[in-house]
């Protein structure tokens, strides 16, 4: 690690955040806020939440509450405010104003821990393009706020050209990463082509920050994946293979979810998560160690964000991991509460052989029985359909070789010119 990130982190860590949230449900939790910025470096000294309809669209408490956030402040020593919400610039200006500490809020915690994790170029690019388009949000209203208290008193505001410049710098530096990403989208957009070429079962691993996707992909395939017990420790999408039944899967993963995951992230790693998009099949990872009651929340935004990015309708599995941590009867619960997912330990390697087999019915179901008839003279195409099918039955005739299989469904036109009815 560099000196400088090593020193950022000190810095950090003489942070003490008071945690503030709306609760609208009446069961809100801000453990994950605290997860985030015990990750974030930050410790936490306490919380304020306040149950409401909706956040004050001014100060995002109540009059009142704010004055109990005060004393919390005053009694705790927070030296920071860190709210479980994305806060509107407005709300977060009138908030340090009666709080006299940094008012911070989810998203930026969020952003700051993607900045600390990304090492790829392309990781450090997507996070920097979302940094500043949270950040030219903010000067927005930074302006519109001096733009009308300069007004009221017959002036306009100091800071005024500055933002100006400050903003058009941003916009300049936005437009030049965009096409950066997009030059770096390309090369990537070419790998993935040749992935697609080779028509192997793709799968992708999603879910849950932390829930053990990048454990998985290295028990799946053997590779080497950087794990840590952290939120986001992955941002850069890995490949690897690995054969069961004679045929072979690529599994893909990627940068892990969490509620709430600010749209400035969504949008700057649009490429990255296109790689789940285009999965023929998704494996959504869960940390079946987590409750109930957490697995439940954890599922609901993993699912909200596959929506999001447009893979709502693909093939799921459900993966429970981490049941190492289970005794039998927690086992027993979760076969009931969750009947469709497969239980496995990503650390013992149980259960990995149902989740293969799993995936290995999965396919199936989306494969098509055809009988074709290849020439001697084609043997190239034999080879390709070993690579697609995977078991493939022949038979040696007269004319070429008769072949029963099951194709995927999108590879059955490639070989329609041989099919025997
Ligand atoms: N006990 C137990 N721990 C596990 C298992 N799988 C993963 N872990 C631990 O859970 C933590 C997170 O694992 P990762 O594989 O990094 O999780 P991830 O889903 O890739 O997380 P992000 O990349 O941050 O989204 C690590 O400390 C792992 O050692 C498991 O099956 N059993
Ligand atoms: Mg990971």
């Amino acid at each position: 690690m560099s000196e400088s990130v090593e020193t950022a982190k000190n810095r950090r860590a003489k942070q003490r955040a008071l945690m503030i949230a709306v609760d609208q449900t009446g069961g809100a939790s801000l453990a994950e806020l605290g997860e985030l910025l015990r990750t974030a470096g930050v410790a936490t000294v306490g919380e304020v939440m306040q149950r409401r309809s909706e956040p004050d669209p001014d100060r995002y408490f109540g009059q009142g509450k704010l004055e109990e956030v005060k004393e919390e402040v005053k009694r705790t020593g927070a030296n920071l405010v860190a709210c479980d919400d994305e806060l509107a610039p407005r709300q977060e200006r009138n908030l340090e104003a009666s709080l006299g500490v940094p008012v911070i809020d989810r998203t930026a915690v969020i952003l700051d821990i993607f900045a600390d994790h990304a090492h790829s170029a392309e990781g450090k690019l997507q996070v920097e393009l979302a940094q500043l388009e949270y950040n030219l949000a903010r000067m927005r209203g930074l302006w519109t706020h001096l733009e009308r208290l300069g007004a009221g008193i017959g002036t306009r505001g100091p800071g005024e050209s500055q933002i100006e410049t400050d903003r058009r710098l941003a916009r300049d530096r936005i437009a030049a990463l965009r096409r950066r990403l997009r030059h770096v989208e390309q090369n990537r957009g070419v790998m993935r082509a040749r992935r697609q070429d080779s028509s192997l079962p793709q799968v992708a691993l999603a879910g849950y920050t932390n829930a053990g996707k990048s454990t998985l992909l290295n028990a799946l395939t053997g590779a080497e994946v950087s794990v840590g017990n952290r939120l986001f420790h992955t941002l850069d999408p890995t490949t690897r293979g690995f054969e069961f039944e004679s045929r072979r899967y690529l599994v893909t993963d990627t940068v892990g979810f969490i509620e709430k995951l600010p749209h400035q992230l969504v949008e700057a790693f649009k490429a990255t998560l296109e790689e789940t998009v285009l999965a023929d099949l998704i494996l959504h990872v869960v940390d079946g160690s987590a409750g109930e009651e957490r697995m439940q929340a954890e599922m609901a935004a993993a699912d909200s964000v596959l929506d999001e990015i447009g893979a709502g309708d693909k093939p799921r599995l459900l993966v429970l991991n981490k049941i190492d941590l289970l005794d039998r009867e927690q086992r027993s619960e979760a076969r009931i509460g969750h009947p469709e997912g497969i239980q496995v330990s990503a650390v013992t390697g149980e259960g990995l052989d149902a989740l293969r087999k799993g995936m290995e019915r999965a396919f199936e179901e989306t494969m098509t029985p055809v009988e074709l008839l290849v020439p001697y003279s084609e043997g190239a195409r034999l080879h390709e359909l070993h690579e697609v099918a995977g078991k493939v039955d022949r038979e040696d005739g007269p004319e070429g070789v008769l072949v029963r299989t099951r194709l995927p469904l999108g590879e059955v036109h490639r070989f329609a010119d041989l099919a025997t009815q």
